[in-house]
């Protein structure tokens, strides 16, 4: 019988009133718990007990409390990585191992902003009246509504969070319905790090119900929302209409651009990383690999070589590099998609569901597909699945208008040995992050988002603080 969740509201458990739903392990394709869905008078709770947090105390707490609190928070996480990691693997489906060190990785976002809350400090502008001092401050908006996506609930639901809360907003947030549960554990961490009650609480639910309501709620002062790009233009919508601030984090269709005098092993091996890591189920996905026409067949046999060896399965397993797809939808989606490429590209590698003792579970092998137009479905939509599509070009200038022929601009990456077409490129790639002979680094010290439909805003770095803050000038007449 599986465990029936609560919601968590001014730092208590409370059973959900309405309907709930099941949320399933992607690996056994068993359930793993009922979930409420919140329902418009539950979310109402939620953003009540926030603001009166906000209202009540949390808004006149000192700089130095929050620092406190969100290190206090930091060390919870890491001293308890290898549950949360756990509950993430069994509730998403990646490897134990990764979501771990993501919750390690994850304390370390926190504490970077526990060292923030105590430096926002303001000016002291020198006006051309005299007599006069002008100064600003910066203030926290009040309450923040952070909905957070499935595909690495931890870290995304803390991205949010640990900026929000150093700023000194209260929040609620909203878990995606897919994978629900580290987040619930992490209310108790919250708890047990002192935060006051209310100034951090979670409905679950859906989001045409529970997220609507949150996102539509007139006592919201800020959203911040992660996922897909649909979705995102949404919420968007919603928060347009109230005239209040958006942060959006969405998906991506990113290019990695290799070209011949790079390191091709590491490419290789890195352009297999990038798309493989979490089945594919991340938005920084090197899901589009250009490969200069010269070295396209020799490089296409070491990826191949690499992603034909990597582990898939039991996510469990200590040596399991790569688990299922999150539910059966994406799973017929994914299918769906390398299906749409069977006629018009080649299927280099995969491409088929896993059966035998995988059977019950979603999953997809590393799947490479070369032959790849810029025009198919496969190189434009975001798949989110361990697709790598492989598109050919002559030329820097035929590779750099490749990158860019798409809407989304989250991410691009170049493989050269050439110093200066290395920053060419870098400077060319319309995307918030370009890296150079590497793929997927993200640090909480360096701003992440995207151009284009990839978003609005960034995380990570001072820049991330400026959406849960406004800013006050005070001019003072001196006589
Ligand atoms: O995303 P949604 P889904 C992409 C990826 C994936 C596709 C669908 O391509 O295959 O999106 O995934 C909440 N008002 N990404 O359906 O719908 C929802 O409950 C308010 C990329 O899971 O965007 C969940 O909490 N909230 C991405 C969150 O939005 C609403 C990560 C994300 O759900 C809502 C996830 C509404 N009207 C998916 N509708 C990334 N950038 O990494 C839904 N939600």
């Amino acid at each position: 019988m599986a465990t029936t969740t609560k919601h968590f509201v001014a730092g208590e458990w409370r059973a959900g009133a309405g309907a709930s739903m099941t949320d399933v392990n992607p690996t056994s394709g068993k359930p793993l718990a009922e979930f409420p869905i919140g329902t418009a008078e539950e979310v109402d709770g939620a953003v009540r007990a926030a603001r009166a947090a906000f209202e009540g105390g949390w808004r006149d707490a000192t700089p130095n409390v929050r620092r406190k609190l969100l290190l206090k928070l930091a060390q919870l996480v890491a001293d308890n990585a290898q549950e949360l990691g756990r509950i993430a693997t069994d509730d998403m489906g990646m490897p134990w191992a990764f979501t771990m060190g993501e919750a390690i990785f994850t304390a370390e976002y926190v504490e970077y902003y526990a060292g923030w809350a105590d430096k926002l400090d303001g000016a002291t502008i020198p006006l051309s009246a005299s007599n006069t001092l002008d100064y600003t401050v910066h203030e926290p908006r009040g309450v923040v509504a952070a909905i957070v996506p499935w595909n690495a609930p931890l870290s995304l639901a803390l991205w949010r969070a640990a900026p929000a809360l150093a700023a000194g907003n209260a929040m609620v947030i909203k878990p995606s319905e897919l994978a629900p549960l580290p987040i619930l554990r992490l209310m108790d961490l919250i708890a047990e790090a002192g935060f006051p009650p209310g100034v951090v609480n979670c409905v679950t639910g859906s989001g045409s119900e529970t997220g609507a309501s949150l996102v539509d709620h007139p006592g919201v002062d800020v959203v911040a929302f992660t996922g897909s790009t649909t979705t995102g233009r949404r919420v968007a919508e919603a928060a347009g209409r109230r005239l209040i601030p958006v942060s959006l984090e969405l998906g991506g269709k990113s290019a990695n651009v290799v070209f011949a005098d790079a390191d091709l092993d590491a490419a290789a091996v890195q352009a297999c990383v990038g798309c493989f890591v979490n089945t594919g189920q991340q938005c920084i996905a090197g899901s589009r690999l250009l490969v200069e026409r010269s070295i396209h067949d020799a490089f296409m046999e070491k990826v191949t070589a690499f992603a034909r060896g990597f582990a898939v399965g039991d996510p469990m397993q200590p040596t399991t590099q790569m688990g299922p797809l999150i539910s059966e939808r994406q799973l017929d989606r994914v299918l769906d998609f390398i299906g749409s490429a069977k006629t018009d590209a080649n299927i280099a590698l995969g491409g088929e569901r896993l059966g035998g003792d995988l059977a019950d579970g979603y999953f997809v092998p590393p799947t490479v597909v070369t032959g790849v137009r810029n025009d198919m479905r496969i190189a434009r939509e975001e798949i989110f699945g361990p697709v790598l599509s492989v598109i050919p070009f002559a030329d820097e200038a035929e590779a750099i208008a490749i990158a860019n022929d798409t809407d989304y601009g989250l991410a691009g990456g170049v493989w050269t040995n050439d110093l200066s077409r290395a920053h060419r490129v870098a400077r060319a790639i319309q995307a918030g992050t370009v890296w150079v002979n590497s793929w997927l680094a993200v640090n909480p010290q360096a701003p992440f988002g995207g151009y284009k439909s990839s978003g609005i805003g960034r995380e990570g770095g001072r820049e991330a603080i400026d959406v849960y803050l406004q800013t006050k000038n005070v001019y003072v007449q001196l006589h």
